[in-house]
């Protein structure tokens, strides 16, 4: 019950805009023992989807988008992505991973939370941002030696420009090694398998297991 009730608060606290009552409601319900990943899924994602059916139907305008934007990315940044990683016990490096929202397309809020969890699961991560060109996907993922590309896309606008990163890999001689994994709200598997990718997450916690899955994939097939 206390739960829920700390759920609703953060989800009407998005919707007032109140970046302070955001950040008071989320520490106490960390001092209530939630896990900060079920206040990110069930408190600000919520929130965000709602605001975005709002601005969709004309009932929210853009400066309310970026208000409610701004209050979930100062309590992700200052709060919950610390909370994250001070849980997490012992740090092993699985794996480099270089990770950005593709070009045209400035959404990271979601991309920073999967880069957070990515992290906190035991990867290196090298964000390159957001509004990021293919190029450079590929030029960094060949200074790093990453295992994995991961690219973010939330708008049907900017979703090819995940189909150009699998272009561009190729073009670059990369494809074969590395992985490439997609998401974003328009993203879907069957998307994925189309442009060549080769995994899909809906949300951070499947990134984590989809990544971690690419990597076996590749051990096993250099054990072989
Ligand atoms: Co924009 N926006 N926005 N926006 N915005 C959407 C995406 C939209 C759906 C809203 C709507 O109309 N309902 C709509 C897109 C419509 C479409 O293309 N079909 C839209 C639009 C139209 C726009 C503008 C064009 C508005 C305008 O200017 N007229 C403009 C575009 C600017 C651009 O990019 N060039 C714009 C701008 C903005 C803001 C800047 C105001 C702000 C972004 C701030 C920021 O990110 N720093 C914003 C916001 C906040 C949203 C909504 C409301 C919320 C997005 C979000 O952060 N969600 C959004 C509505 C919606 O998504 N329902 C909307 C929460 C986040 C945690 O979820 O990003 O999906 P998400 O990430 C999830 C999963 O997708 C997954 O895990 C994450 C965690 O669970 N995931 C991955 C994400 N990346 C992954 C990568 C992986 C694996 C999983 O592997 C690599």
């Amino acid at each position: 019950m206390l739960q829920q009730v700390a759920y609703e608060d953060i989800v009407n606290a998005v919707l007032t805009f109140d970046s302070d009552r955001v950040t008071d409601v989320t520490k106490k319900a960390l001092s209530l023992g939630e896990d900060p990943v079920k206040i990110i899924e069930q408190g600000l994602n919520r929130a965000l989807r709602i605001v975005g059916k709002k601005f969709e139907g004309g009932e929210f305008f853009l400066m309310d988008l970026v208000a409610a934007a701004e209050a979930v990315q100062k309590v992700m940044r200052e709060t919950l992505e610390p909370e994250i990683l001070r849980r997490k016990v012992q740090r092993k490096t699985l794996g480099n991973l270089v990770l950005g929202t593709v070009e045209g397309d400035i959404h990271d809020i979601g991309k920073n939370i999967v880069g957070a969890m990515l992290f906190a699961a035991g990867f290196e991560i090298d964000d390159l941002g957001k509004d990021v060109p293919s190029e450079q996907f590929v030029a960094r993922a060949r200074e790093t030696n990453a295992s994995i590309v991961g690219a973010s896309a939330l708008l049907t606008t900017s979703l090819s420009m995940q189909r150009e990163i699998v272009k561009a890999m190729v073009a670059g001689g990369l494809r074969d090694r590395l992985r490439l994994m997609f998401g974003g709200a328009p993203v879907t598997d069957e998307w994925v398998k189309e442009i060549g990718g080769d995994g899909y997450a809906e949300d951070a916690v499947g990134a984590v297991k989809v990544a971690k899955k690419l990597l076996n994939i590749d051990f096993e097939l250099q054990v072989e």
